[in-house]
């Protein structure tokens, strides 16, 4: 299924009168306060975020999992979801496939699918947390960091087929999660397998094109209970910094112990040049994956004003890939993910009203309240029109939710796929 221009501009006509309206209120309370509306709707149109190919089915947890109806059933119908929420939204421009769960079978065939959805694809996801059918050694005790050489070994191979794959498809970058650490104290020995991992990532690192990332993620806990290999932004820093200048860290919003700061860890990153990557999501107690922005909306902003401010300051460090790595357990894939790419682009919005210059002079004269006057007073700001004024000039949806569902799209889909179809993952 695709999705034409007619069709939704057929679901924004009713709407643009009203969005005109409100689009002019706030672009007068804007330029008033010195703010180019043109540069500013210039950059939200610019800001894409790559889809994951395993979050367009229903996710799951360990005691059930229930499946939506017209799930993608193959890599080709996952493209098509994404192409959908992209024309919907103009914010969605590439996919993140996760290897072997979406391994293409023919190429070129993938190449022109995703081309004429106007896609591009984004970092490649090795996977070393799971045994796959017929794998010759297992990752029960760990991959990359295994004590097991044997094991060690495929692990790095699988990574390095995942690159040649990735360098097919025109990707740039390789993301590297690792399950790896231990379930009970004195499982392992904290320095051998840190040891073990750094030199599997060196191996990695040393198969990558030139003009490709190796971004790092950690995170603390899950699936093992107590101790991970690479738990934190330090220790993915660490290992970062020791494979190379292409190497970097990847922050996965889900992936903090409670009330971490996160936007500080994000500044001092990008200070050092080494902020690669990010995966949206929010939580209320762990890794809870859940749509980014409905649980702190405030903390998101707060992120990004690092962010704004990094990108804007920090030449040092190149310009991070954004991707949504959310579950969706009972809404709708994509439903969720266009409610996601919503709450990204308005923290967005608002971090890129904050008044920089005003902000600095605040902090040097040690004004805290006005320091916070100014934070919120972007933060309060309502940017929704700017954000649908965006859509609006490329031609994708004024509400894209609305249009989703006023043009029928999941039923379509569960007209051509069938109800029980099920879309590969987690
Ligand atoms: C691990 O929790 C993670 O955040 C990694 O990015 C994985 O690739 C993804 O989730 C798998 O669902
Ligand atoms: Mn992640």
């Amino acid at each position: 299924m695709k999705l034409d221009r007619v069709q939704i501009e057929s679901v924004n006509k009713p709407k643009i009168e009203l969005q005109q309206k409100k689009f002019e209120a706030l672009g007068i309370d804007l330029e008033h306060q010195g703010i180019e509306v043109k540069q500013l709707l210039k950059k939200i149109k610019e800001f894409q975020v790559a889809i994951p190919s395993w979050a367009l089915g229903a996710g799951g947890t360990r005691f059930g999992r229930f499946s939506g109806q017209g799930e993608p059933g193959t890599l080709e119908q996952k493209i098509e979801d994404v192409g959908l929420i992209h024309a919907l939204t103009n914010a969605a421009g590439s996919i993140s496939l996760h290897i072997p769960w979406d391994t293409p079978q023919n190429i070129e065939e993938i190449k022109a699918k995703s081309k004429s959805q106007g896609l591009s694809f984004d970092a490649m996801n090795s996977n070393t947390f799971q045994d796959q059918l017929n794998q010759k050694h297992s990752y029960k005790f760990g991959s990359l960091s295994s004590l097991n050489h044997a094991s060690r070994e495929q692990a790095i191979q699988h990574n390095i087929e995942v690159i040649e794959l990735g360098k097919k498809l025109g990707s740039k970058s390789l993301t590297v999660w690792l399950a790896d650490g231990s379930n009970f104290p004195g499982q392992n020995n904290f320095q051998t397998v840190l040891k073990n991992t750094q030199d599997s990532l060196h191996k990695i690192y040393k198969a990558l094109p030139p003009d490709w990332k190796l971004l790092i993620e950690y995170k603390p806990y899950e699936p093992n209970f107590y101790s991970t290999v690479i738990q934190d932004w330090g220790t993915s820093f660490m290992l970062a910094n020791e494979c190379g200048p292409n190497a970097y860290t990847l922050v996965d919003l889900g992936h903090h112990l409670p009330n971490t700061n996160i936007e500080q860890i994000v500044s001092t990153l990008m200070l050092k040049g080494k902020l690669g990557g990010f995966h949206f999501n929010d939580s209320k107690y762990g890794d809870d994956d859940l749509t980014v922005g409905s649980i702190k909306p405030y903390a998101l902003f707060l992120i990004f004003n690092e962010l704004v401010y990094g990108i804007a300051n920090n030449p040092q460090n190149p310009y991070p890939s954004w991707m949504i790595d959310a579950s969706h357990n009972i809404k709708d894939p994509m439903e969720d993910l266009t409610q996601s790419l919503e709450a990204i682009l308005e923290a967005y919005t608002k971090a890129l009203l904050i008044d920089q210059h005003k902000l600095k002079e605040a902090q040097s004269v040690q004004d805290v309240v006005a320091c916070q006057e100014i934070l919120q007073a972007a933060y309060r700001t309502d940017v929704r029109p700017l954000l649908a004024e965006s859509r609006l000039q490329s031609g994708a949806a004024l509400d894209p939710i609305d249009a989703f569902r006023k043009l029928k799209v999941r039923e379509q889909l569960v007209k051509e796929r069938g109800k029980a179809t099920i879309a590969s993952g987690l």
